[in-house]
């Protein structure tokens, strides 16, 4: 345990000074934030947020309030928090409030993934940063912890349309744990944890049980392949994947708390008549998620929305207590 513990930490220092190498030039692209850059010269824990749930996953104002009550839960469980953003052409590790308020009402924020980032940077931008995109920012930043709402996935006939998130091959390809309540029933659960499999990514259930979530419900009829019961066992599983090299990430998946699961059936066939409206108006590419997002608020007098926001203030408490545990274990 000592010598995985050294070696941790030994990944982990090497990934900070590539980051501060980074960072420190002139021309560099990617600018951290001095409250994240602070805290990281002294060890400190601190977790990045996505900002596309701030553009596009939410509507104003409920986007911006959301911003700032997650960061707030992040620092209440003794975590700095790093709002990752693109803003004029540059990716932001950590945001201001006037930043957040910038992202949160401009009507021309993108939605920024992976393959999105050479454009937004060559034009000078601004857009909020997907799963994807803020795990590039977090490696680059040397933040092994993420906490977000749900991830993307397998779109529903994705064996068909190929409709599948770049977030899920990112996992696949980038060290970061990612803190989430599993994969919307907008997707093919199945066929996502499948493809997750397949890019060798650990997935977890955080809890008691190995059910995986689906988002809204603690429950989607699968099962995680492994699961953690608190934020040490949680730490030890993130250190140990350092350790190794692999340069995948993890897929944490934090139940919704049952008292804020919203009602099962109403968002299901919610979810049913959005997809298929999707479908039928030609919504296509990184324009699906955020129009099924939105038809299910509408259609469920925003019940979904409410439980989106409630579990995301779960998940930034519990990475919070993951990215503490893990400060622990590497200093
Ligand atoms: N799922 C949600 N809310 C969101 C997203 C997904 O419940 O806001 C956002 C995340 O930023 C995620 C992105 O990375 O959508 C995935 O988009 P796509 O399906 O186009 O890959
Ligand atoms: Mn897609």
């Amino acid at each position: 345990m000592r010598i995985l513990k050294q070696l941790s930490a030994l990944v982990l220092r090497r990934e900070i000074t590539t980051c501060q190498r980074t960072m420190c030039k002139k021309d560099c692209l990617f600018r951290i934030h001095p409250s994240v850059s602070q805290a990281m010269a002294e060890n400190k824990p601190v977790v990045a947020l996505e900002s596309t749930i701030i553009t596009h996953g939410m509507p104003y104002p409920h986007n911006l309030r959301t911003a700032k009550e997650v960061e707030a839960i992040v620092r209440a469980q003794g975590a700095t928090p790093a709002t990752v953003g693109v803003i004029g052409g540059e990716v932001h590790v950590g945001l201001s409030s006037e930043e957040l308020d910038h992202l949160a009402q401009s009507k021309s924020s993108l939605k920024v993934s992976r393959r999105d980032l050479p454009y937004v940077i060559s034009k000078g931008l601004s857009g909020g940063t997907t799963v994807s995109a803020t795990m590039i920012a977090a490696h680059r930043g040397g933040i092994p912890v993420f906490v977000t709402g749900g991830i993307g996935g397998v779109h529903r006939d994705g064996e068909n349309s190929l409709d599948i998130s770049a977030d899920l091959t990112e996992l696949g390809r980038t060290p970061i744990a990612v803190v989430s309540a599993g994969v919307k029933s907008i997707l093919d659960i199945g066929r996502t944890l499948e493809f997750l499999e397949t890019q060798g990514v650990c997935v977890a259930t955080y809890g008691q049980s190995k059910n995986f979530p689906a988002f809204f419900s603690p429950q989607s009829g699968f099962r995680s392949a492994c699961h953690v019961s608190n934020p040490e066992e949680a730490a030890k599983l993130i250190a140990s994947s350092l350790s190794l090299g692999l340069q995948s990430g993890i897929l944490l998946a934090v139940p919704i708390p049952e008292e804020h699961a919203a009602s099962g059936q109403q968002i299901e066939d919610a979810i049913k008549v959005a997809v298929a409206e999707a479908r039928a108006e030609g919504v296509m590419g990184k324009d699906v998620t955020p129009f099924i997002l939105q038809k299910v608020s509408a259609l469920t007098q925003g019940k979904s929305l409410q439980a989106n926001i409630a579990l995301i203030h779960n998940n930034a408490k519990v990475g919070s207590q993951i990215a503490c545990a893990l400060s622990k274990q590497m200093n």
